[in-house]
């Protein structure tokens, strides 16, 4: 028996047309699902582990600027957390299946395996280059994947989700994804012939009509809905969970979630029927439940998985993801961080134009610390920012060569600093009331850096982590006014009321750099570990807990007060010359962007 299913959209009509061979089983009930949700939230509650995961990125072109800008983010993640006491998985990886990729490889004349592991290997090779912590490396041709995504499928399939029916519709290959006509506009290609595309990505796309297997999306609308809605955090920023829940009251189609194996060799073949492979997405989306150890292992880390994504790909995160998850019984991701995208010239980063932004060029330019801390104090989740060569140079010469870099050798520079001590703090110099030498500004900035680090949580628990570069940078500036407005090289060492009061400068602005140190070290691991190395703080100095501003104003013991400082190994963050940046404009590059 068929049922023919048609979908309106937008004033486009009838154009899915979906006939239904099977029906397994009644669509589970909807208590059921909304139980799952409930229970991870209420596990959450104590919990000390933290999982957080970037995409895992299609190997049919070399890394891009993006694709380390995601990667960055979630290691900022991850390296906050463990400084706050947290047991974090963090987990990246490479999307190696689809249509896409099988006809990367041909096109390279490769066979898809070993093209794959070429790819995968760069990406890998970016990413320790520019220390990115993960914890897990995931190929979605590994065997312990592939026996996960059969056990996913499996599970939705006894549930009576998945069924066998046709498809017909457009589809992007570059995209890997289904489109409702009101999705799709005309242009023309580069020889001039009308083609059409994807109105959001800008990819050809093509009718496709074939006998597959389909799940049941549209039955998990209202469960969704009632998610989004009692979860106002689930998808941020704001802006994009407003998106989705607009998607949401728009028509969605049950999906397709495979190819026939005649066109898609490349891919996990359905279980039970060799003649169909598994839509990529579904394989690749699975691979978050991969690293968490499923299908036996995965309760510890499943309930507090996270995930970092681009804006372009928050549909499939935030409507497929949670409906198989809601289909299988298993509790929905805690967030979904989504940010927005880099482009170059005001353009998006494509071959074709050539302004594809190479980022393991770029961090041998500007080093690994130096294109991280440029890419998460310029990047803002809720818009797109433009690249320059140019304006990382400035932003690094002013931040971390002059400001940062500048209070650190002023402050322990021998001249003022001659016994390469953390020296004394003196309270009578900074009292807790007025009467001391300090003045007004000096108590606003004791009270901006104290309170710095409950700022610098909230924006990174949001992943605003640009305003937390910024708040750190203000309070930089701060510091660096006060040493300024004090002169201590004016002072004389010689006369004991100046000397107690120099030291008191200088521990103070210690404080400050240690702080400072320890707060940037998920963003500039390598110049953190610089600048808490020279001030002496050992390693197990560095956490979150250990960071107790100033404690002799509170009338505490300070444990570095009288330490020697650590050597000097140098300025912290090499100033790039005006005619290196110069040099440094987009090239063309052989390497794609999409
Ligand atoms: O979509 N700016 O992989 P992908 C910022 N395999 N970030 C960007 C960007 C840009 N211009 N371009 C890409 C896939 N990104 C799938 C994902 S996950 C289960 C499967 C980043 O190689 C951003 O995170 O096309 C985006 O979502 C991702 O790279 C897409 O990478």
């Amino acid at each position: 028996m068929r049922f023919p299913f048609l979908f309106a959209t937008r004033g486009c009509r009838a154009v899915y047309r979906l006939h239904q061979k099977q029906f397994l089983s009644p669509v589970p009930p909807l208590w059921k699902h909304r139980s799952s949700a409930a229970v991870s939230t209420q596990l959450c509650k104590d919990d000390r582990s933290y999982y957080i995961t970037t995409p895992i990125f299609y190997v049919n072109a070399s890394p891009h600027l993006g694709h380390l800008y995601s990667a960055v983010l979630a290691d900022c993640l991850h390296r906050y957390k463990l400084l706050q006491g947290f047991n974090s998985k963090f987990a990246t990886g490479t999307d190696e299946h689809g249509l896409k990729i099988q006809q990367a490889a041909e096109a390279a004349g490769k066979d898809p395996l070993t093209f794959c592991t070429g790819v995968s290997k760069q990406f890998r090779h970016l990413f320790s280059s520019c220390n990115i912590s993960y914890t897990d490396y995931i190929r979605t041709t590994e065997q312990r994947h592939r026996e996960a995504v059969e056990d996913f499928w499996s599970v939705l399939w006894n549930k009576g989700l998945i069924y066998k029916g046709s498809y017909e519709g457009w589809y992007s290959t570059q995209d890997e994804s289904f489109l409702m006509p009101s999705q799709v506009g005309d242009a023309l290609d580069s020889l001039g012939k009308e083609i059409k595309v994807s109105l959001e990505s800008g990819h050809k796309v093509e009718w496709m009509k074939e006998e597959n297997y389909m799940f049941r999306l549209s039955a998990f609308q209202s469960q969704l809905l009632d998610w989004l809605k009692g979860n106002p955090q689930a998808v941020q920023p704001e802006r994009f969970h407003q998106a989705v829940l607009k998607w949401l009251h728009e028509d969605l189609p049950d999906l397709s979630v495979s190819r026939q194996r005649s066109r898609l060799q490349w891919g996990i073949p359905v279980p039970g029927d060799d003649e169909q492979t598994i839509y990529v997405w579904l394989d690749a989306l699975v691979n978050y439940l991969t690293v968490a150890g499923y299908p036996d292992k995965h309760n510890q880390w499943w309930h507090v998985a996270r995930h970092v994504i681009g804006k372009d790909i928050l549909k499939f995160h935030a409507i497929y993801w949670p409906a198989f998850l809601l289909g299988a019984g298993l509790p929905l991701p805690k967030v979904i961080h989504v940010h927005s995208h880099w482009t170059v010239g005001g353009k998006k980063m494509s071959k074709s134009l050539g302004n594809v932004v190479d980022p393991l060029e770029r961090s041998q330019m500007f080093t690994a610390d130096g294109m991280r801390y440029f890419l998460l104090r310029q990047g803002v989740p809720d818009s797109d920012c433009d690249y320059t060569d140019d304006k990382v140079a400035k932003l690094l010469n002013a931040e971390l060569a002059d400001s940062l870099g500048g209070l650190l050798n002023r402050c322990t520079a021998p001249a003022l600093n001659p016994a390469q001590v953390y020296p004394s703090f003196c309270p009578q110099s900074f009292p807790r009331a007025h009467g001391g030498r300090a003045v007004r500004e000096d108590y606003h900035m004791l009270d901006a850096v104290k309170k710095l680090p409950a700022v610098v949580e909230k924006h990174y628990e949001t992943m605003h982590i640009y305003k937390a570069l910024e708040a750190i940078s203000a309070c930089v500036r701060l510091t660096n006014g006060f040493v300024q407005r004090h002169t201590p090289w004016k002072l004389d060492r010689k006369n004991s009321e100046d000397e107690r009061w120099v030291d008191t400068i200088i521990h103070i602005s210690l404080e400050c750099l240690r702080i400072y140190g320890t707060l940037l070290q998920p963003i500039v691991p390598e110049t953190s570990n610089k600048l808490l190395s020279r001030l002496g703080v050992q390693p197990h100095e560095r956490s979150w807990a250990a960071l107790n501003f100033l404690a002799r104003y509170q009338g505490m013991d300070c444990p570095f007060e009288g330490r020697a400082l650590g050597s000097d190994s140098g300025v912290l963050f090499s100033r790039l010359e005006p005619h290196n940046a110069d040099k440094q404009k987009p090239k063309k590059t052989k390497k794609s962007a999409n």
